[in-house]
């Protein structure tokens, strides 16, 4: 699927050819999972699999939404009044880009209507980010066609609101902001803080080495009530030690912070991950900053047991997968995403990569589990215009 053959089925549903062709990718998170909402550290990197949105103006008030994902494509054209646009009313998929155009309106900016039809090849429910690649690929469409001269950033928040008040799912700023900033060739380290970010150069081709992702197939939505909860026990965490976000607990204070939340259990288990987990990603930034690419391994894989023991999050699929990975030689494995399901990456020799993907298929065969689907992670463009 190219940006013609998306331009050509919105001429045929539209009957005129589209201002314009966007793109926007999914993304992996190397690591720094569950922070994103804690004001803390994240690295994800951007996917070749993206949302491509073909896209023109109306001035009538008016948003016609199409996907060629739907109904293999045949579904109808869904038509939108956009002051009709109201959060939580739609649990479709249309709800991605219909919060995108609700939030930039709600933020004050004149879009009157488009036409849109979208095509994607990140695969959905596998905690790759799906949804973020259709909000901000329609999100810069509309910032280009519109001239509103919004910066990436800003343009992830504004996706971010669709999906939390429009779409309400209570999700951070990770994937916005990967799918938007990400670079070729790059992992971005991000501060959920400040959004302040750098490109950290991610090759491991050159290094002999390949990341799989091995999407599990068991399906997962942040709009159910686990993200939530999770999400709602860290901000009671940060109110009991009296800090606006569990990124104020130091790496080295962390003990301290446990013995003040005293038999608060569960608490105490999911500040201990948010607190770890920014401390891996600080590491995993040395690492690669110094050139020790293959060390990173074993703390991607701490970073497993972490969301597996302590945050919870994790599955048997997800869990067999580190298992049979790291018992047959691969250098780190761990859980991506919002958990619950979705995908788990493996750092792997590039020598090992048959073996390790046949293994890992033959494992879900045993284990009476629907076969996983594996591919190997390229860091990619972030969101940018085709045509
Ligand atoms: C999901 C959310 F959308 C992100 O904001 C992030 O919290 C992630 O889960 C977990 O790291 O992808």
């Amino acid at each position: 699927m190219g940006a013609q053959q998306v331009a050509e089925r919105f001429a045929e549903l539209y009957g005129a050819e589209p201002e314009g062709v966007w793109a926007a990718p999914g993304r992996v998170n190397l690591i720094g999972e569950h922070t994103d909402y804690n004001d803390g550290f994240v690295m994800p990197f951007a996917l070749p699999h993206q949302a491509i949105a073909a896209v023109s103006r109306r001035t009538d008030g008016i948003l016609r939404l199409h996907s060629a994902d739907i109904d293999g494509g045949g579904a109808q054209v869904t038509e939108l009044r956009l002051d009709a646009l109201a959060p939580e009313t739609d649990r479709e998929w249309t709800a991605y880009p219909a919060g995108v155009v609700w939030a930039l309106r709600e933020a004050g900016h004149a879009v009157t209507g488009a036409d849109i039809h979208l095509a994607s090849t990140v695969p959905t429910g596998a905690g790759l980010s799906s949804s973020a690649a259709l909000e901000v690929v329609v999100a810069l469409a509309l910032n280009d066609l519109y001239e509103l001269g919004l910066q990436r950033w800003r343009l992830a928040r504004l996706c971010q609101r669709a999906e939390n008040v429009y779409v309400g799912a209570p999700t951070g700023i990770m994937d916005q902001t990967a799918s938007a900033c990400c670079e070729p060739g790059h992992a971005l380290f991000l501060d959920t803080r400040d959004l302040s970010q750098q490109q950290i150069p991610f090759d491991l081709a050159a290094e002999g080495l390949r990341l799989l992702v091995v999407d599990t197939q068991v399906k997962h939505a942040h709009s159910g009530g686990e993200y939530g909860k999770r999400r709602a026990g860290c901000e009671k965490g940060a109110a009991l030690l009296g800090v606006d976000a569990l990124r104020d607990i130091p790496y080295d204070g962390l003990d301290a912070a446990l013995a003040r939340l005293g038999d608060e259990e569960e608490v105490v288990r999911l500040v201990r991950h948010v607190v770890t987990e920014d401390e891996r990603v600080e590491r995993i930034v040395a690492l690669l900053r110094a050139g020790d690419t293959r060390a990173i391994g074993p703390v991607l894989t701490a970073g497993h047991a972490s969301l597996r023991d302590d945050f919870r999050i994790s599955c048997p699929e997800l869990d067999l997968v580190v298992d049979t990975a790291l018992a047959h030689g691969a250098l780190g494995a761990r859980m991506t995403g919002g958990g619950f399901g979705g995908s788990a990456i493996v750092l792997t020799e590039a020598t090992e990569v048959d073996t390790l993907t046949k293994t890992i298929e033959e494992a879900f065969a045993a284990a009476a589990f629907k076969a996983p689907r594996l591919f190997e992670a390229v860091p990619s463009a972030g969101a940018h215009r085709l045509n």
